[in-house]
This record gives C-alpha cells, structure tokens and sequence, in this order.
C-alpha cells in the first residue's frame, strides 16, 4: 500500500488484535494490575462526540498501561435501564426492552469501529437479569443490615402522568413531560441510609488526593455539614399533645434577634390545626403544590399564615413571639421549624416585611453603625462585627465564634444542645416506573413487608401482559396494573401475596457496576478472589456532570458492600483516581425562518458560510456543547467512515489539554488526516531505503538525542492527562525526522519509536506502520520505550562569554570539558584576542557549565 488508507487498516488491526485476545484480562497474581474505567454509556442510540473523546482518553491510559507491564482492565457495558426507553415506548409504541437492546446493538457496533482496547467478554448491560438480580440479591443484603428501609415520604406528584417525578423532573413547578401543575403527595418509600455515612463521605474526601479539588468540593457542598444548636420554644396554650417546637439554628448567636417562629406545612403541629381549620387546611393544600426542590422553594414567593399561636422567648420569659405556618420550611431538615431573624437572613427579612413583623439587629459592621436596614446584614461568619445584643461574648466578635460562644451559653443554662447537622438526606430509591430493576419484596396481609427468598431472584420484569403486548402509552406504573405479574406466594407464610411494583432508581444500577466488572458473571454479586485482585478502578474517567450523584451513591454503595461482605476493605473509596474530561463543541448555523424564528442547520449542510442546498448565508454562533436541538453535531460514524479512527482519535485529543472542551472543526480533523498520512509518507520512504548512511556527519546522533527526548515528554504527558502537550511533541518530532539526515538504521529506530509513542492515541495506524518498519509482534504487545537519561543532556553546551562583564561572544564546547581546554579556547575567541591585544588577561574565571568571564 502506498498511500495511508484507514479502512484498510483499521478492520485489519482489530481482528488482528480480536484474534490474539490481548485486551481479555484475567488475574495474573504477581503482575502489577490497572483498572482504567470510563463512566459506561446510556444506550441512547447513537454515539456522539464525548463519547470519543472519553472512550479515547480511556483507550490512551489503558493502552499506555499495557505498554508499560500491567496487567489491565477495560471494561464496557451498558447503563440501560431508566425513563428514556419507557418515554419512547409511550411516544411511539414498541418495547423498553427491544429499544434499549435495540440501541445496544447499533452502538456497539459503532464502537467497535474506535478500536477500542476493550475487554468485551465483560460486556453487561445493567437490565440484564443476570445483572439485575445480583443487584436484588444485593438489596435483600443490605435490608438485612438495616442499610435500606420505608418511610412516608413527600414527593413530587405528576397527576397526569400519574408518577412520582424526580426533583430534576420538575420544570417551573410542572411535569417535564405533561406539563402538569406537580403536586406534593406522602408516599411510602424506600431509603438507602446513606445519611448514616455522612461524616465518613465528608471526610474521607480529604484522601482523594488523585481527585479534581472542584469534585470534592461539590461533594462537600453537597453533603453540607454544618453546627448548629437544636432547642425548643415553649408554647403558650398549644394544642394537645405539643409542649413546645423544636426548632434547629445555625445562627444561635441571632437568638435575640428573632422575631417570629416558623413551621412546614407539613410539621406534625401545622397538620394537627389543618385538621380543625378550613383556612389553614387551604393554605397547607397552598404550600403543597410546586416542587419539593429546594431552588422551587427559593424560588416561590414567601408566604406565611399566622396559626394564632404563640412561644416564649427561651432567654426572656416575658418575651412571646407569633407561630407562622411559612411555605419556604422544608421539613426533611433539621426539625422542620425555624426561628426567624429578619435582620440577618433575606428570606426571613422579606417575610417581616410582608407580614409587618419587627427587625431587630443583633449586630452592626465594626465599622459603625448603617442605620435602618433596608436588607438583611449577612457578613460572612468569618468576619468582626459588633454585637449589640450579644448572648455570650465580647460586643467584637466574628459570627464564628458567637455561634460557639452562644450554643455553650445555652448548654449551660438547659436550652437546646449543640448538633452536627448535614444537607445530605437518605436515597429515595422507589420509582413507579416499569423500567427498572425491580424491588425484592412482597407484601402480605398476614406478615408485611417480606423480603424475596434469594433462590426466587431475579424477580423478573414481564415482557407481556397475558399474552398481550404492554400498553405503554396509559399513564402510570405498568406492573402496578399488570393483571399477573404482582401475584405471588409470601415467602414467610405461603398465602398469596402481591410483589412490591416499585423499581429502583436507576442511579443505583450505576453504584457499583465497577465492581461487577471484574467478575460479571459470578453467580453473587462480586467474587471475592476477583474484587480483590481488580479493586480499586486505579483510573476513572467521565463528564464533571457526574461529580455529585453517581460518585456520592458509588462511594455509599462501596461502603454499603463491605459491611455485606460483597467487597473487600480497601475498596471503601472505589475510584482512586478520577479525571474529568470537557467536552467537545461546534459553532452553531442558524438561518430565520419567515417569523424570524432560529432554523438550525447541521455541519454537513454549511460550507463557506452557506448552505450548501440553496446558497443562503448563514449565521454563525459561537461553538458549544453539541446538542441536537441546536444541531450542531458530529457523527462520529460518518467521520470515521471519512477519515478513519485514528483522526478522530487523534483529533479529540489534540488542541485541547483534556479537562477542557475541545472545538470540533472540519479544518482540524482534515489537518489531523493529513497529518497521520505525511507520517505514513515519511515512515514508507524510510522503509523503503533502509539501509542508506547517514548524511551528515552527528546526524544520526541528533536524531536520536531527540528521539529520547520525545520519549521522555510523551511519556510525562500520558502519564500526567497531558495529552495534548504529548501531540504537540510528536508533531514536532515528526518534523525532526522528516528533515533528518541520518542513515537508514537511525531513522528506522526512530520511526519505529514514534510508531510506539502513538500507538496508544492511534493504535491501527501505529501497528501499520510498525509492520512497514518490520517491528516485532504487534506494537499492542510492544514494550514501552525508555528514554535514555543520557541522551536527555546535550553533549554540547554552549557557554557565552563575557569580557569585563559585557556579553562579547560565545564557544560550544563538549560538557564535560575540562576547565584548562575552555580557557584555552575561549581565549582564542576573535573578541578575545582583539581585547587582549596580546597582553595576558588580568583574570580568567571559568564558570563550569554556566559562562566564561576575561577581566582585562
Ligand atoms: C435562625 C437563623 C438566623 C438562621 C439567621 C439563619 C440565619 P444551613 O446553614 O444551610 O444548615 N432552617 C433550618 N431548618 C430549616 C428548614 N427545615 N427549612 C428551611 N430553613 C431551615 O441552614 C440552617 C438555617 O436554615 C437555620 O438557621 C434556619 O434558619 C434555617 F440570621 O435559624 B437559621
Ligand atoms: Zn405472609
């Protein structure tokens, strides 16, 4: 072949690579071990663009990994359960399960194609029953440990799609897909008791030290563990059965600031007055409504109802203060009542305002007094204020330490105590959907809730409904009204009982997938042998869209499994390295339609500026994450059948340093083809005339003193994420062989190289060239280059040279030179000479390495 044709090689390389199974992994005691794992995909349909970009990057560590000595896993697989397929089986009739398998199969097959150093025997998709029903046998391991339960719990209620939605499911109070005003509804439901975790999750972050700091801070942020003090308000002639309301502060130090109480809709006391009173039961049903978010509540308009109820100030006896039922309290955090203070908090100063309740100050900025507040002072609690109704403390304190002062002020005198509280709440994991991995248990009559015997998992989702296809398209959860499939004996007591028709989130499926991978057919969860040959994922890569959920769940779930006895202990913090890669974008082409509406127009439609159909100019804006919407997106299928693989490998992964999004151009990919072929040039003319001396005399010297260097850059760029700067040096090597002179053995070694330091960015091409430069085996098998120290050092040095401390000229001369030759030399320098005119220099310092001082 004499011209570079990626559709001749690529097919070739992967069944060449199929055939001598180098990507199988299998437990080989005694060699160091790699676990690279990319965030697996969502069977959508099609690959799109980050998906190279993160299956490439992956392919670089794993491939580099097996260059350098490990023994590596890659694994693929599929996180296929979950709305999308339930979504397009309502919309358009058809199966959840043949779309997504469906989906599979095209994307696998457009995988594939990347060459991709995978391990596809441990291929899985989460909806596989073998999958699913270790996840159940799971489930029933962590019941038994306490580490799942039910409560009643408020979700969010779509009336007309009948389903419980996600707090990301909500849109501006309505239904993403009905478009229905969302309602609050109390549910039974399961929890994970990830709650249970949370100090541990908070501070074990501090020991990712191979995890991007923003990653760990949003987990922090998440997780929001903050001090504060828990107390109760007396309450002057409550209603029976309360004494008083609990409430939870981090503003303790604002006690004497505070000028109304506030309680959920759905505190127990709001309840008990909803009961006997019309009004306040309408303004509970008024609460209710909207998102149970909490940018919904922050959003919606501070509304309150005054209950007639009054508490006594906990400090002062004389004091009372008015009991709101308030729309903005949240009652799955801290007890659901709070203290107000307009003063000092925005949303309880707009609500005195709204309601005409007093603003008291507890303290002003040190810099003096502002006068009346027209907004809440919220200094940061790091800052000196100066404290006009102190509990405890001096009247110059920060926020800080008024809070300690304040809560060991009312610990000692029996009011509240000090507590840790967190953000994080336990994982609702009960979904009414169909598409799901079902929940093991089974409810009945005589003994409740009963878990699954294990002999009966996988509980199996129906494919029919007696016989006939499931109507996807009627709202609500098809198994809750398949006629069957509910039914069955309880496992405790043998009488009929019905199934629990809830499936779990799909987030848990995604939990520990990385464990599965290394045993995906064990007929237990994991293996033990396995996970602890294969644990931890040394490198794990995906979209920084991930940072919260997946990895929080994923960190529980490890925890969760250790105390089952389903992964070994060092597998507490599964992920020791995580990399988060940008994405990739491309401008956008709009034209207007006759109302002046944005038409968008896909890349392949534009050229010059123009459409391609009619010539209309186009209107161009500014690159951006590829969507479909916008249409601005690059099949990856019609680019590798363009150009090939390796250029749209090469591509993702040049311009860009890998955490940053990437712009996808037809300019750079063609840039990028035509660069792999002037390699391919270069390396068929060196083939060819392999035995040539060098031309020049040193050349093959300089040569390879690069080469080494290449080496050692491209090694520290992999190594490091650093795989842009590692194609800006293979570029620039490139160049250096092309213009080299040296002989036919030189450059075939040096080609060879750059064949090698390729090879994990564009393996078909690299393995090509490689047969081309007769290199042994595959270049998959090849051992890494070394760089040789050595060579890393020039030779030579140049040294300046200075006369009476002024730059005059400068010699080259071998490093190790001793000092008596320099000086000899330097002396000999025409510059030198003439300054000297014959005399003797008044000194000569020799600076080894550095520089040459004549001092006449
Ligand atoms: C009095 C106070 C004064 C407060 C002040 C803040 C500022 P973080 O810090 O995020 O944990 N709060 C407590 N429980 C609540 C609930 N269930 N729904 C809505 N708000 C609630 O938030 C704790 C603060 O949020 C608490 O401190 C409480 O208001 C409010 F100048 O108490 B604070
Ligand atoms: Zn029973």
């Amino acid at each position: 072949m004499s011209r570079y044709s990626a559709a001749e090689i690529e097919a070739k390389w992967q069944k060449a690579w199929d055939e001598a199974g180098i990507f199988r992994a299998t437990r080989e005691p005694g060699k160091p071990k790699y676990y690279v794992l990319e965030m697996f995909p969502y069977p959508s349909g099609r690959i799109h663009m980050g998906h190279v970009r993160n299956y490439t990057m992956g392919d670089v560590v794993a491939r580099y990994k097996l260059a350098t000595g490990h023994n590596v896993l890659h694994p693929m697989g599929w996180d296929a359960f979950g709305m999308p397929a339930e979504n397009a089986a309502m919309a358009s009739g058809g199966h959840p399960k043949d779309w997504t398998y469906g989906n599979i199969a095209v994307m696998r097959d457009q995988m594939k194609p990347l060459g991709l150093s995978i391990d596809w025997s441990r291929e899985f998709a989460t909806c596989d029953p073998e999958y699913y029903g270790q996840q159940q046998a799971m489930f029933l391991d962590f019941m038994e440990k306490g580490l799942v339960y039910r409560k009643n719990a408020i979700v969010n209620w779509d009336p007309v799609d009948m389903t419980v939605l996600a707090n990301e499911q909500v849109e501006d109070g309505k239904g993403w897909r009905s478009g229905a005003e969302v309602e609050r509804r109390e549910l039974t439901q399961w929890f994970f008791r990830i709650s249970d975790f949370s100090e541990d999750l908070l501070t074990a972050l501090d020991g990712l030290d191979n995890w991007p700091a923003k990653v760990k801070l949003m987990q922090a942020n998440w997780i929001g563990r903050s001090r504060g003090l828990q107390f109760a308000f007396d309450l002057i002639d409550g209603p029976g059965g309360f004494d008083g309301i609990e409430v939870y502060t981090t503003r303790p130090d604002t006690l004497l600031g505070a000028s109304f109480v506030g309680i959920s809709a759905d505190h127990p006391l709001a309840k008990t007055l909803e009961a006997n009173n019309p009004d306040v039961a309408a303004f509970c049903a008024d609460c209710r409504r909207g998102g149970t978010t909490e940018e919904a509540l922050e959003k919606a308009e501070k509304k309150g109802m005054d209950t007639g109820l009054r508490v006594r100030h906990p400090l002062d006896p004389e004091w009372d203060l008015p009991v709101y039922i308030a729309n903005f309290i949240l009652m799955d955090y801290g007890t659901g009542a709070i203290f107000g203070v307009p003063a000092h908090d925005q949303r309880d100063f707009d609500f005195a305002t709204r309601y005409k309740l007093p603003i008291i100050p507890v303290f002003t900025p040190s810099t003096g007094d502002t006068g009346p507040l027209t907004e809440a002072y919220v200094p940061p609690k790091t800052e000196t204020v100066h404290y006009v109704r102190a509990i405890a403390g001096d009247d110059a304190q920060t926020g800080e330490a008024a809070i300690n002062a304040a809560i060991d002020h009312c610990e000692g005198r029996g009011i509240g105590k000090g507590v840790t509280q967190y953000r994080l709440r336990d994982w609702g994991l009960s979904r009414q959907r169909y598409w799901g991995c079902p929940i093991p248990v089974v409810h009945c009559s005589d003994c409740g809730v009963v878990p699954e015997r294990k002999e009966n998992l996988p509980v199996e989702l129906p494919y029919d409904e007696a016989g006939q296809p499931i109507d996807f398209s009627i709202p609500g959860n098809p198994l809750d009204r398949h006629p069957t499939w509910a039914q069955c004996p309880c496992p405790a007591c043998g009488k009929p009982a019905r199934r629990e028709t809830d499936t779990m989130d799909t987030f848990v499926d995604s939990s520990w997938y990385y464990a599965r991978f290394t045993a995906p057919h064990a007929e237990t969860p994991t293996d033990m042998a396995e996970a602890e040959y294969w644990m931890n994922v040394d490198q794990y890569i995906g979209g920084i869209e991930h940072a919260i959920l997946h990895l929080l769940y994923s960190r529980f779930f490890a925890r969760a499994m250790i105390e089952t006895g389903h992964l070994p202990q060092k597998a507490r913090e599964p992920f020791d390295a995580l990399f988060t890669q940008g994405m990739v974008t491309h401008e956008i082409y709009q034209t207007r339609d006759e109302r002046g509406r944005p038409v968008y127009h896909l890349p392949e439609e534009v050229e010059g500026g123009k459409l391609k159909e009619t010539g209309e100019a186009v209107e161009v804006i500014p690159s951006a994450k590829m969507s479909k919407s916008k249409k601005n997106v690059v099949d990856p299928v019609s680019i590798i059948d363009q150009y090939g693989a390796d250029t749209a490998r090469w591509f993702v992964l040049s311009d860009s340093p890998p955490e940053r999004d990437v712009e996808w151009t037809a300019a750079g990919a063609d840039a990028a083809f035509k660069h792999l072929s002037r390699v391919y040039r270069i390396a068929s003319e060196i083939a060819a005339a392999r035995t040539a001396e060098a031309a020049a005399p040193d050349a093959d010297e300089a040569l390879l003193r690069e080469m080494h260097k290449t080496i050692h850059d491209v090694t520290g760029g992999v190594e490091s994420f650093g795989f842009n700067a590692a194609i800006a040096r293979l570029y620039a090597f490139t160049n250096t062989l092309a213009k080299s002179q040296a002989g036919g053995a030189a450059k075939t070694r040096a080609a060879r190289t750059l064949a090698q330091l390729m090879a994990p960015m564009t393996p078909h091409f690299a393995e090509e060239l490689w047969s081309l430069l007769q290199g042994e085996g595959l270049i998959a098998n090849a051992p890494w280059p070394v760089a040789d120290e050595a060579m890393l050092v020039d030779e030579t040095i140049t040294l300046p040279v200075q006369i009476n401390g002024k730059r005059r000229g400068e010699i080259k001369v071998p490093r190790d030179m001793d000092k008596a030759e320099v000086e000899k030399i330097a002396l000999s320098l025409d510059a030198v000479e003439k300054a000297l005119n014959g005399a003797a220099p008044k000194k000569l310092i020799v600076v080894p390495g550095r520089i040459v001082n004549v001092v006449v």
